[in-house]
């Protein structure tokens, strides 16, 4: 494939929501996000296929077959389609390519299809998630998760974000409705397939000869709200052994989620922190912080959340400090549908076969559906930041790819 066809369609959507750092703000419901989605339904609209917005913020572009399948006898309840795509969102300053290099690919894997004459005998859907990243209101692959059920439209509607604003506001100023929110079987039911393309979060495949590789597993992950309650005071006036500093304990937090992480052979993080009064000459009087805590499996998981919890309760006991600990989202292992990933392994020539710590749509939806992903070279192995990138030539290969599959279960 040439090259220059993928930057064409890359560089039309590169410039929506990019800041100075280089890197985005495209959180859900934005100006931004508004615009990728007009751009997401011109591009649908471009090469025929129809487009949908579902109740949850979620869109969809089909490319309906002239003639059905025969339904399979196995999966009766199934309509069979075979979707494909990622999310617009990012993460604050995150990277141009984790979320839109699935979409972009998707469209450009559509019109590789078209332009060959195929013919697809199965639906080929091109999915839009909403708020995959968690960005704006908290809770990562919130359109995937209300689709499916396991978020509860009521405490969605609920979820502020950092300005205080609701999701139900901010869906009814960007003209949604949040009523409609909620799991969508019927939508969920036509779905026969999911293969979500993603950058590589990661270095596996630096060096190696495939640009391209399999998912075999998503670790479990989970974020948790920690609040850490002192008593503000004076900077200057206030002997220390008098204060209770829940900057303190939060200092330890940091030191000890790392430590565990380490200890159990995981990986924990804090990566946000609110202080307040968060004035220079007071001591504050509550830190709130977030810990994303990941691990190969859920055992391992346990052991940091347990061991972080009681050492930090400990220090919080001598800091004069309260500490809480509340669960934000919370995710099991997902072990991606094996029969598939076998076949496209072998379809793409023995591509490698990798397991991540990132969460995906498509961990969500593999509870309900035989679910894939494809991962796109990242040779700097960097993620969630400005310096995210991939070759020209790997985002080519990268379609080529996702073609040969869509060519494989669709048509
Ligand atoms: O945070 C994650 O793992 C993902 O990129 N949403
Ligand atoms: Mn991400
Ligand atoms: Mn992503």
């Amino acid at each position: 494939m040439d090259t220059g066809e993928f930057r064409r369609l890359w560089n039309e959507l590169a410039p929506i929501g990019r800041a100075d750092t280089g890197g985005y703000l495209r959180f859900s419901w934005s100006e931004a996000d508004l615009d990728c989605r007009l751009w997401f339904r011109a591009q649908a609209e471009q090469r025929g296929l129809r487009f949908e917005a579902d109740r949850n913020g979620n869109l969809f572009a089909w490319w309906d077959p002239v003639k059905e399948a025969v339904q399979d006898p196995d999966r009766p309840h199934r309509g069979g389609a075979v979707l494909t795509g990622s999310h617009f969102d990012s993460v604050p300053h995150g990277g141009a390519y984790d979320g839109p290099l699935g979409i972009v690919s998707a469209f450009l894997a559509v019109d590789r299809l078209q332009s060959d004459g195929a013919q697809p005998h199965r639906a080929i859907g091109i999915a839009a998630f909403t708020e995959e990243e968690g960005g704006r209101f908290g809770v990562p692959c919130l359109g995937s998760r209300l689709m499916t059920g396991v978020v509860d439209p009521d405490k969605a509607r609920a979820l502020t974000d950092s300005g205080g604003t609701t999701l139900a506001e901010a869906m009814r100023a960007a003209g949604a409705d949040p009523d409609l929110l909620g799991r969508d079987p019927q939508r969920l039911e036509r779905i026969g397939a999911f293969v979500e393309l993603h950058i590589e979060q990661g270095r596996a495949l630096d060096g190696s000869e495939s640009p391209v590789a399999v998912a075999s597993a998503i670790w479990p992950h989970g974020r948790w709200r920690v609040t850490f309650t002192g008593e503000a005071d004076h900077a200057g006036t206030t002997r220390l052994p008098d204060r209770h500093d829940p900057m303190l304990t939060f200092a330890f937090a940091v030191l000890a989620a790392r430590k565990e992480a380490r200890l159990a052979g995981g990986v924990a993080t804090v990566g946000r922190v609110e202080a307040e009064p968060n004035a220079t000459n007071a001591i504050a009087g509550r830190v709130t912080a977030w810990l994303d805590a990941r691990a190969p499996d859920e055992a391992v998981l346990g052991e940091i959340l347990s061991g972080f919890e009681s050492k930090v309760k400990e220090r919080a006991g001598r800091d004069g400090t309260m500490v809480e600990i509340f669960p934000e989202s919370e995710t099991p292992i997902v072990e991606f549908d094996g029969s598939l990933r076998d076949r496209i392994a072998a379809l793409l020539g023995g591509a490698p076969v990798l397991p991540t710590g990132a969460g995906h749509d498509a961990g969500v939806l593999s509870a309900h559906v035989p679910t894939a992903m494809l991962f796109v070279r990242n040779p700097t192995g960097v993620s969630h930041a400005p310096g995210e990138s991939a070759s020209d030539e790997d985002c080519a290969a990268g379609v080529v790819a996702l073609a040969a599959v869509l060519r494989e279960l669709a048509c």
